[in-house]
């Protein structure tokens, strides 16, 4: 009965995990997957989140369903890291916003609420991005093509190619964006790039769907969010699916938020119940106790600040790593013809490093030293301990 059922061949990224998991080799290093680890190589519990989880568990309450847009301090404080407590859309009512499971989730029903609503619609995705964007809308029916975007050989961004691309795109066409810390190459936009794009997705009226998984990772909060806002104060139609797995360093709670920019307060209305709609055929309602941490942390001044200045630790300590790694590099490679600026230049956690997937391989078979097959090396797993023996490593198979 099931003997024409194909093998999944396996995700590209947590496929990669289970081979780390399983490597014996006592020196490995973990740089596939995106996942923040401490300067010991640990998974962190921020300390704002240790307070929130005391505050829930004491005293032990019921557990009824959530609603299925999930707890309105959710949905609040997701409106407000996106798009500013004093954002006017929010005050006019104009943001259709729920809690999700996590990035993928809010991506998931995005992309079903597109599938349903704007069914002639194709997504654009930048070449190249994150493998999960394309499996997911693909997975909703919907075509997926994509967009130029990174230039390998400079390490740089195409950006005039990205534009000359996205102006042949058809009306209300979908513009997958990463608004910071672009996964896999690390490269962003400027801000007038991102004023740029922006008014040519409002001349042709596209649809921009800005998912931003590490909000707080690249330069601020607010600056992380400045393509979000920039296209809220134009006016455009802006989906936004945000995540808090890395920055509140709860990956296994899977929270997170899809939120819709509508033009009038009657149709963010209409979005939001059809939110609801999809969700209730999907899940019904999310898992209430990521969803209790997140109100709990967004909505308490001193806890807020408190997870403000832990995320700019994490991200100080990936930039941090990032010197070392490029200045051992410089050293050890003095004598051939490569540029490691580009390390220094990418944002967020991943560098894309152009190694080949020889290289890629014979780090993780010789080293134990993984990272994506595409090359993108997650800076996060990098600490002071295991610096010095990744690089040594990247020299030894840059060296042939
Ligand atoms: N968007 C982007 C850009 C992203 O990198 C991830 C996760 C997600 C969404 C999903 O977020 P979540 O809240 O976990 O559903 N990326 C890392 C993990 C993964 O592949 O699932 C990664 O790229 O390693």
């Amino acid at each position: 009965m099931f003997a024409n059922i194909d093998y999944y061949a396996g995700d590209p990224i947590l496929g990669l995990m289970d081979k780390f998991v399983a490597d014996p080799n006592p020196n490995k290093v973990n740089l596939g997957i995106g996942i923040y680890y401490d300067e010991n190589g640990q998974l962190p519990v921020l300390d704002c989140v240790k307070t929130a989880e005391q505050r829930i568990a004491n005293p032990i309450a019921p557990r009824p369903y959530l609603p299925m847009a999930g707890l309105p301090g959710h949905r609040q404080a997701c409106q407000d890291l996106l798009f500013g407590k004093d954002a006017q859309i929010l005050q006019q009512g104009r943001v259709a916003t729920i809690a999700t499971l996590g990035g993928s989730g809010a991506l998931k029903v995005g992309a079903e609420f597109l599938h349903e609503w704007f069914p002639q619609s194709k997504c654009y995705v930048s070449d190249p991005t994150w493998s999960n964007h394309i499996a997911i809308f693909e997975g909703c029916d919907i075509e997926v093509g994509s967009y130029p975007y990174y230039d390998k050989a400079s390490s740089s961004i195409k950006f005039d190619e990205m534009i000359d691309f996205v102006k042949k795109l058809k009306k209300q066409d979908v513009l997958l964006l990463h608004p910071c810390c672009h996964n896999p190459t690390g490269m962003d936009l400027t801000q007038q790039q991102w004023d740029t794009l922006l008014e040519v997705i409002k001349q042709h009226e596209l649809i921009p769907f800005m998912d931003i998984a590490y909000q707080g990772f690249g330069e601020d909060m607010d600056s992380d969010a400045y393509a979000i806002r920039k296209a809220v104060d134009m006016g455009l139609p802006v989906f936004v699916s945000n995540s808090y797995s890395k920055n509140l360093s709860l990956y296994g709670e899977r929270v997170g938020g899809l939120s819709i920019v509508c033009p009038t307060a009657d149709e963010a209305e209409r979005v939001f119940g059809q939110l609801n709609f999809v969700v209730r055929r999907i899940y019904t309602s999310p898992p209430a106790h990521g969803g209790h941490v997140v109100d709990i942390v967004m909505n308490d001044d001193k806890l807020y600040q408190q997870w403000v200045n832990e995320v700019y630790s994490m991200r100080d300590r990936i930039k941090a790593m990032r010197l070392k790694l490029k200045s051992i590099l410089e050293t050890e490679l003095a004598d051939f013809d490569y540029n490691f600026d580009y390390i220094t230049r990418q944002n967020g956690m991943f560098s894309f490093t152009g190694l080949t997937t020889e290289q890629v391989e014979r780090l993780q078979s010789e080293f134990g030293v993984y990272l994506v097959s595409n090359s993108r090396m997650c800076m996060a797993g990098l600490n002071v301990n295991n610096v010095d023996y990744v690089a040594q490593a990247m020299a030894t198979v840059l060296k042939g």
